[in-house]
């Protein structure tokens, strides 16, 4: 297994890691990101994520593609929060006066520093950022790393670590949109998906979330059997589901043995299995209606992707059944989330 580093504009670099089998993930130091994932299969090699060829691409299209997202991964409504008595107003971000994914611009912004580390069964990328008390009005200075691995199983491991020195938030994750058919011009709806949950948070029209956590069984987002993507954005009574044009919304899941969520692709050469430690995932199908962004030459638009944010659920601090994201300084914040492929 190797790594090689090269240039990827505006003083960032791309971190290629390469396995023994022929896989290849791209990351780049610029928002602690995934750029591309690369299985080979019999009719050639397929890119199965969705990613810029440039930083600057990020900048000007979109900046969370395959990021890391902090301090707090969703919406937190209007911005405001208490924490041991005190309230706390952080920027807001959105039409509907909320923050999302940490205020802008937050991690997905920043460039973080790096280290190789190479030990005999995996090759990594360690990236590490001090978020400074007060960023974004979020309180602690917080030291953060998260790192990439590649190992001959043909597994992507994600694992974060966190550490501050005042009472604060913390609930990263990562955004990658895979589509499994290697071109970004296929929308998603083709592709098979299993989720492991049995309930899912309901979602007000602004993307908060209500705090009803509901049963999956009878709605379009009952995914506990496989089930394509295509039979849920047409299956009827699917209120959420036509509320956002697809699906945005957090899965409780149910970590049940195997897999949490799996993806298969259309022509069933290709899937991916996650594997998670974290309460919830996030799916966002990409639900870009007639926006459009030029990728790899091609354009991608409505339905281009799926995400698999891993998180606390959004509006945990709001709702105390929705998971812990308060991060204090004699805790140690740790997260694994395991992306096995197979080809
Ligand atoms: C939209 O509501 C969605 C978010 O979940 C997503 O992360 C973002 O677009 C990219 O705001």
């Amino acid at each position: 297994m190797e790594v090689r580093q090269s240039d990827f504009g505006n003083g960032t670099n791309l971190f290629s890691m390469v396995n023994d089998n022929g896989v290849r993930l791209d990351v780049s130091d610029f928002g602690a990101r995934i750029v591309n994932l690369v299985v080979p299969t019999d009719t050639g090699e397929r890119n199965i994520v969705l990613g810029f060829e440039s930083s600057e691409d990020y900048t000007t299209q979109d900046s969370y593609i395959g990021a890391t997202i902090g301090r707090v991964a969703g919406r937190i409504n209007s911005g405001r929060f208490k924490l041991d008595g005190k309230t706390y107003q952080v920027q807001t971000n959105t039409e509907a006066g909320h923050t999302l994914h940490g205020g802008a611009p937050s991690f997905e912004g920043k460039i973080w520093q790096s280290q190789i580390i190479r030990t005999e069964d995996e090759v990594s990328v360690m990236f590490t950022l001090t978020s400074p008390d007060g960023e974004n009005g979020f309180p602690g200075n917080l030291t953060t790393s998260v790192t990439y691995s590649l190992n001959n199983q043909n597994e992507w491991t994600l694992v974060y670590q966190a550490q501050t020195d005042q009472t604060t938030l913390y609930n990263p994750t990562n955004h990658v949109y895979f589509n499994l058919t290697g071109d970004v011009e296929t929308p998603i709806d083709g592709h098979e998906l299993t989720v492991m949950a049995d309930q899912f948070a309901v979602l007000n029209s602004d993307g908060t979330v209500t705090g009803e956590k509901r049963d999956v069984s009878g709605t379009s987002f009952d995914f506990r059997t496989a089930k394509s993507l295509k039979d849920c954005f047409e299956l009827a009574n699917g209120a959420q589901k036509d509320l956002f044009s697809g699906i945005d919304h957090p899965f409780f899941l149910s970590h049940e043995k195997g897999a949490d969520v799996i993806l298969q692709s259309p022509d069933g050469k290709v899937s991916v299995e996650v594997e998670t430690d974290q309460e919830t995932i996030v799916i966002f199908t990409a639900n870009f209606g007639q926006d459009k962004m030029d990728m790899r030459g091609k354009t991608l638009g409505h339905h281009g992707g799926i995400t698999f944010e891993t998180q606390a659920a959004p509006g945990a601090i709001e709702f105390e059944d929705f998971g812990e994201i308060v991060l204090r300084p004699d805790q140690v914040y740790h997260a694994k989330t395991i992306y096995r492929l197979k080809f």
